[in-house]
């Protein structure tokens, strides 16, 4: 215990928790809160799915349902989906390039609990009877203080804002920890694909997530302080925040699905026993799919009034981006192809998204034709449309991956069968529920309807919609089950696990210790754990002689910095100066704190360091 003097206080138990900055740990918070969130936002949509289930139904009233669907489509997206990207890059990414942790691990906490206290300040609204309902895109001027002047909006507007810290420090942090914490030899070109998909997605939210925050800042104003930003009458404009919105709102469908893609390269070349077909094509698909992806939002607006000439741009700009999709697309199934697949819960999941989502992306071609998108927009259409690439793409991908790296996370195998009977109830479930939708859309059943009337042609179609709903609702039950079960088993998964594991992550044990590499491997290739093992060799060769790990502290600090926020949030929303300034000064002096008192963090010595070259 010889040079390294700094004595640093190490918690146990719930305290671990809250002062972990530990990748790791952090990723298994971001599984449980974003799991939560999937289960609150699943349950609205299931509450919405029985209000539908046939016409002139009174299961809620038009308020409720009004709340129903902002609450579902905005804790689905901003506090579910990404999340369970976030548990799935903070468990694996640093594993993959051969890190001990990401560039900032401080900020790494720092980002979970702003999202966590920003997703609690929204969801509190179901309890202040103030929830918001003016749809996940808060339009205004129905969002405005004009015609909507209770609380719930502001709950949005500032939940939001608190959250987004959170993704924009996580965005920050993986593409400094991508650009400088790779292992000695691991050059861009040999990086595994889930990587580069997490590194080109960080890039998006450093660019989109500042765009959203100004809108969500210029909507507090109005609402808040009575500005004008969105208010015609007063010389603003309501197309504004359209604009501000999806020009984040379409990057973030690419936040979300562009590491799913990432986890679909990874699992379709384990489970093929090949190698990736087309990697550099695959590269080069995601950068301009995000490229391409800042050059559409105005498909979202095609019904505004922007023009033929604007409207024609961003209808081919939007139908450009299906050529690198299909690049992808037809990689994975090259992938495939020859190889001598395995199927598991987490290849059958990803097999399953692959014609999945290819329906969600031509309806989608569909949608980009303007003269078109004139019946489509705002019908079930567009419903349908983007569950496809949503929870057809997104959720489809993060089973995948929750399937194939929980023994990496946990020690644990999932159970094979469960995981089989949560695919097929899913996979049914799901295409049962927003297949129909379509027809429902080109029947003309508007969405954000709270009831419809009989003999439409949309009752046999909305029953099965939600007969199919319930069937997703049994898959997440299964789900969970297998979670349990599991938990309950010895923990003793292989480090590699499945037997076939391609990149580093399956170098070291399941889960890794505390320091991930005892010695930092040497990559001398593309896969290169399987380069390793093709070569007979049981280990990764080292880049560095054993010795002394330095580890960072544990920190209070960033719990009680969202605190702060979320304190002012309150503050802010019912007018109480003393409590927005108050929350404010918490944040502020702990910022203060964490800048004077250099973290020289701790060091894991040799011996304490578990036996076995990288074990
Ligand atoms: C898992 C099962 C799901 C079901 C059964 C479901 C069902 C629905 C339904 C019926 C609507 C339309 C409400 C209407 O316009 O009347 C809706 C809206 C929406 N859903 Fe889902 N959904 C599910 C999952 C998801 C997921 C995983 C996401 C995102 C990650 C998502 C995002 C949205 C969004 C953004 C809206 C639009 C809300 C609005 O109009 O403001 N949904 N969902
Ligand atoms: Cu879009």
């Amino acid at each position: 215990m010889a040079a390294h003097a700094h004595k640093v206080k190490r918690y146990h138990g719930l305290l671990d928790w809250l002062t972990t900055v530990d990748h790791k740990k952090i990723g298994i918070l971001y599984l449980l809160a974003g799991g939560l969130f999937f289960l609150v936002g699943g349950l609205e949509a299931i509450l919405i799915r029985i209000q539908l289930i046939k016409p002139m139904n009174n299961f809620v009233g038009a308020d409720t349902f009004n709340e129903l669907i902002t609450m579902h489509g905005t804790t689905m997206i901003f506090l579910a989906a990404m999340p369970l990207l976030f548990a799935l890059m903070n468990a694996v990414i640093p594993l993959q390039i051969g890190a001990r942790d990401v560039a900032f691990p401080f900020l790494n906490a720092l980002g979970f609990w702003t999202f966590f206290f920003g997703g609690l300040l929204l969801n509190i609204s179901w309890f202040a009877g103030n929830v918001p309902d003016a749809g996940w895109t808060s339009y205004v001027p129905l969002a405005s203080p004009t015609y909507n002047s209770g609380h719930g909006v502001d709950y949005y507007v500032l939940g939001l804002q608190i959250a987004g810290i959170g993704t924009l420090l996580g965005g920050v942090n993986f593409m400094a920890t991508i650009i400088n914490m790779r292992a000695p030899g691991m050059s861009f070109m040999r990086m595994p694909m889930f990587a580069w998909t997490i590194f080109i997605t960080s890039a998006l939210i450093v660019f989109a997530f500042p765009v959203l925050t100004v809108g969500l800042v210029a909507l507090m104003f109005d609402r808040l302080f009575q500005a004008n930003f969105f208010e015609t009458a007063s010389g603003g404009s309501a197309v504004l925040w359209e604009h501000v919105f999806w020009v984040f709102g379409h990057p973030e469908v690419y936040i979300l699905i562009l590491p799913a893609f990432g986890v679909i390269s990874e699992v379709v070349s384990t489970f093929a026993r090949k190698r990736l077909f087309g990697y550099s094509s695959m590269v080069f698909a995601t950068v301009l799919i995000a490229f391409l992806g800042f050059m559409v939002w105005a498909h979202h607006m095609f019904t505004t009034g922007l023009g033929p000439v604007a409207n024609a741009l961003f209808s081919i700009a939007t139908m450009l981006i299906a050529v690198p999709t299909g690049v992808k697309v037809f990689n994975w199934l090259f992938t495939l192809w020859g190889g001598s697949i395995r199927f598991t819960a987490a290849s059958m999941f990803a097999i399953g998204f692959i014609p999945t989502f290819v329906m969600g992306g031509v309806t989608g071609v569909m949608l980009a034709v303007a003269p078109a998108d004139y019946q489509y927009h705002d019908t079930y259409f567009v419903v349908g449309h983007f569950h496809y690439v949503i929870v057809g793409g997104l959720v489809f991908s993060i089973f995948a991956g929750l399937h194939y790296w929980w023994p990496k996370m946990f020690g644990r195998m999932l159970n094979e069968w469960i995981g089989k009977l949560t695919f097929w109830t899913f996979f049914i479930g799901f295409h049962l529920t927003f297949f129909v939708q379509h027809f429902l859309g080109l029947l003309g059943m508007p969405r954000r309807v709270w009831t419809y009337l009989p003999n439409q042609g949309f009752d046999t179609m909305n029953l099965i919609s939600t007969i199919g709903a319930f069937l997703m609702g049994v898959a997440t039950i299964a789900f969970l089950v297998n979670v349990v079960v599991t938990s309950a088993k010895p923990r003793n998964a292989k480090a590699d696990a499945w037997e076939d594991g391609r990149s580093l992550e399956w170098s070291i044990p399941s889960p890794p210790p505390e320091y991930n590499f005892k010695q930092l491997p040497l990559v001398r290739g593309f896969d290169a754990w399987w380069k390793e093992k093709m070569e007979g060799h049981t280990e990764m060769t080292p880049a560095e002689p054993p010795g002394p790990i330095h580890m960072p502290s544990p920190s209070f600090l960033p719990l009680i910095m969202s605190i702060g926020l979320f304190i002012a949030g309150f503050g802010f929303m019912y007018d109480k100066l003393y409590l927005a300034i108050g929350g404010i000064a918490v944040t502020l002096f702990c910022m203060f704190l964490r800048s004077v008192f250099d973290d020289h963090g701790f060091h894991i010595e040799e011996e304490e360091q578990e036996k076995g070259v990288h074990a």
